[in-house]
């Protein structure tokens, strides 16, 4: 089998409502930036990343690649990922202008995409390449559902449902705008909707100091929060290892984390105490994998930071013993043939053969914006 063609594409699919805000973003749109890679023999593999829906970067991250990983990948042999991988992240002139950013953005796309087709020659859905376990019960939770752009009415009221229909397991609402005691409050009042056995989360979004996390904890101690996600700006290696020391809410972070090196400063600082990768920004399934392989040697959980990307990371909870939580973020579901889909409380296993990334033809039609 040998790689016949790259075809990118940019979708830019709406969020919910008129848009959502944390602490750092407000978005109308989720984005897609892709690649559709096919081979001689006509399969076709899909990969994305994720990003906030701003056409002139996304366009860069589409540039890089057709204009500067195609070229290296047209002819060659797609079933060697991890080789192919390695060429393209560590080829020099592409690596002197980025181990990071939109490079690592559009490589992400582009192993998706290999590992999609992978999955899809060897004919099994790709956690079953990955020899995940059939049997794994993978627990969801809800993230679209606490931006601080919404009332506080808005807010209980989602929270109350979900854990009335028993369609989540937990909930994850945002915090890190300008007035904590607000924020705590709306903590506060989702804990006494949703009851003491549902999970809650809170996410920062990299927006607190020292001092106000520390403050923070305090409240969200006795509110058993499961979580505080990216309470110091993302690269606050120092920061977040010292707050781990004083906090009694276990510190998240990862979603900013550009590859293994850099989590493994965090995981060796004891700054982290659930790991979260994210597939769209770590260059893809296959520095994922060594990221998970590590948490999972030093014996911390997975909660994969999802954006809107659900699809590729349930193979990956399936296939890895650490990660058994990953989040909901619907915006894009409507976009694949094989959605992500919940069912009292736990993710369905996928059954299609590939990394359920094919998307529908209508959705390319409407929301490609390339
Ligand atoms: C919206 N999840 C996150 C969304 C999300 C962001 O800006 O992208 O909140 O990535 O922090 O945990
Ligand atoms: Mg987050």
């Amino acid at each position: 089998m040998k790689i016949e063609s790259l075809n990118p594409f940019i979708l830019h699919v709406p969020v919910t409502g008129d848009g959502i805000a944390d602490s750092t973003h407000q978005i109308t749109h989720w984005g897609a930036p892709g690649v559709v890679i096919r081979a001689d023999d006509g399969l076709c593999g899909y990969g994305y990343t994720g990003t906030h829906g701003h056409l002139a970067t996304d366009r860069l991250i589409v540039d890089c690649v057709a204009g500067a990983y195609a070229p290296l990948l047209i002819g060659e042999d797609p079933s060697d990922v991890e080789g192919l991988w390695s060429m393209l992240c560590h080829h020099p002139p592409i690596q002197w202008v980025g181990r990071c950013g939109i490079t690592h953005l559009a490589l992400s796309a582009v192993d998706i995409a290999l590992w999609d087709l992978k999955a899809k020659a060897a004919g099994v859905p790709l956690w079953r390449l990955l020899r995940g376990d059939p049997e794994k019960r993978v627990e969801a939770y809800n993230t679209d559902g606490g931006w601080l752009n919404w009332s506080l009415e808005r807010l209980v009221e989602d929270a109350r449902c979900y854990v009335e229909d028993k369609k989540f397991r937990g909930v994850k609402i945002k915090v890190g705008s300008d007035d904590l005691d607000r924020d705590l409050d709306r903590v506060e009042a989702v804990r006494r909707a949703i009851g003491p056995r549902t999970k809650l989360m809170v996410d920062a979004n990299g927006k607190w100091d020292m001092a106000t996390a520390l403050r923070a904890d305090r409240r969200l101690r006795q509110l058993d929060v499961y979580w505080m996600e990216e309470p110091l700006w993302y690269d606050d290696l120092g920061g977040h290892a010292k707050l781990a020391q004083e906090t009694r809410t276990p510190i998240a972070l990862g979603e900013q984390l550009y590859g293994l090196d850099h989590f493994r400063s965090f995981i060796d600082a004891g700054a982290v105490w659930f790991v979260q990768p994210d597939v769209v920004r770590l260059g893809g399934i296959t520095e994922w994998r060594r990221v998970a392989h590590l948490a999972l040697e030093r014996g911390l959980p997975i909660a994969p930071h999802v954006g809107d990307m659900m699809q590729v990371h349930l193979h990956l909870a399936i296939a890895h013993g650490s990660c058994d939580i990953l989040e909901h973020v619907p915006w894009m579901r409507g976009c694949f043939e094989e959605p992500a889909t919940v069912e009292e409380g736990y993710f369905v296993i996928p059954e299609k053969p590939g990394a359920s990334t094919i998307l529908r033809e209508d959705a390319m039609e409407e929301f490609n914006v390339l």
